[in-house]
């Protein structure tokens, strides 16, 4: 395989980086973050769940509902459900206009660059201070719920029709979610409005990604692994996979099928705290490839900042998993803050390390006349 390239312009889009023959150097993870399992390799351990007869409380389809989901939460906070009462068209019609959302020029994506640390809008990669490597995909974010928090400039308004379409996907989501976490609530033995009280007011969150074929997939991830900080995101996949989890910190990784018009549903932090660790919280990435484009459209559903995060309810026997309550910004705020810091110690690690490796290639662009172009640049900026 073609060693990466080390490219000093930024690209402002990915889509002209996905024409390249090599990897730039910056989106290159180290070898043990590098993907185990191939993006279309699928697994069908996941459970596929029909929810039709959900809201039946005289016979006994709820409660067989309800067992399935709680298995699933309590083997790995992940499953997907069918006959969920979402729109098909209304479905289709957002994956259509997202899909055409990312065909625009890269100047009109652009209009809603959020880099600047802007609320909602488009970017490319993830944007966490201090991250060594960057994510191969592009997204557009816009916080939808609660309605008066929202703020229309930072929707893109094109292409037309989108934002109408958005509202209605919103609130439909958000009648889906609730009912997810009303099965939750009974699980734990609580009234069904508990998980739902507990996010005070519910926030949610829709960010579209969108991952272009790669040139050298098998270097780098989609999205780097980790797990969503809210109660319950749901995600909408297209049929070319790429969603990948694991149970056991990394070592070993399954590839979720896609399932035409089916909800993936995750368990996040918020919901792992308050079900005291019974529900776990889905540690999950995704991985990119050669062939095609993917997109997947996630709606996080999270508490309100000022909620309190502590389990709802701790069983006989059993300690809580959190040593005091604390509100979801703060522990918002402490997750970020343990991923920077993990962030900035992986890059000090490789700079060591690449040390070797950067006299290596610095002495072969001498060696092929290339004097000229390095001197010009930084190196720091060649091999970042
Ligand atoms: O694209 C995917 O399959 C995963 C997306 C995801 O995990 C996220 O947006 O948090
Ligand atoms: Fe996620």
């Amino acid at each position: 395989m073609a060693p990466p390239t080390a490219t000093a312009a930024p690209a402002q889009t990915l889509t002209a980086l996905a024409e390249e023959k090599t990897l730039q150097a910056k989106f290159v993870r180290d070898e043990d973050e590098r993907p185990k399992v191939a993006y279309n390799q699928f697994s069908n351990e996941i459970p596929v769940i029909s929810l039709a007869g959900i809201d039946d409380n005289e016979g006994n389809r709820r409660s067989e509902i309800r067992k399935k989901i709680v298995e699933a939460c309590e083997d790995w906070g992940l499953f997907q459900v069918v006959d969920h009462g979402v729109d098909a068209t209304l479905i289709s019609q957002m994956t259509r206009l997202a899909t055409e959302f990312f065909a625009l020029p890269a100047q009109e994506k652009l209009r809603f660059d959020m880099s600047g640390g802007k609320k909602g809008g488009f970017i490319v990669s993830s944007h966490l201070q201090g991250e060594a490597v960057q994510d191969w995909r592009e997204i557009v974010t816009y916080f939808s719920q609660p309605k008066r928090l929202r703020d229309y400039t930072r929707w893109p308004d094109k292409p037309e029709g989108w934002i109408a379409v958005t509202e209605k996907y919103s609130d439909s989501l958000m009648e889906l979610a609730c009912k997810l976490l009303e099965v939750l609530s009974e699980a734990m033995g609580l009234e069904k409005e508990a998980l739902t009280k507990a996010c005070v007011e519910m926030d949610q969150k829709v960010v579209v990604n969108y991952y272009p074929k790669c040139p050298q997939p098998d270097l780098t991830l989609g999205l780097k692994r980790h797990t969503d900080p809210g109660t319950i995101t749901l995600l909408l996949q297209d049929q070319v996979g790429g969603l990948q989890a694991t149970r056991d910190g990394g070592n070993t990784w399954i590839t979720v099928e896609p399932v035409e018009g089916a909800f993936v549903v995750n368990l996040g932090d918020h919901g792992h705290y308050l079900s005291n660790g019974r529900f776990k919280n889905a540690d999950h990435q995704a991985v990119v490839n050669s062939n095609t484009s993917r997109l997947s459209i996630a709606t996080f559903q999270n508490p309100a900042p000022e909620a309190v995060v502590y389990p709802l309810k701790i069983r006989e026997g059993e300690k809580a998993v959190m040593e005091e309550p604390i509100t979801f910004m703060e522990m918002y705020k402490r997750k970020m803050s343990k991923d920077i810091e993990i962030a900035k110690l992986k890059k000090l690690a490789k700079e060591a390390d690449d040390d070797e490796k950067k006299k290596k290639m610095k002495q072969s662009l001498f060696d092929n006349n290339n004097k000229e172009s390095f001197e010009s640049k930084p190196i720091d900026k060649l091999f970042a």
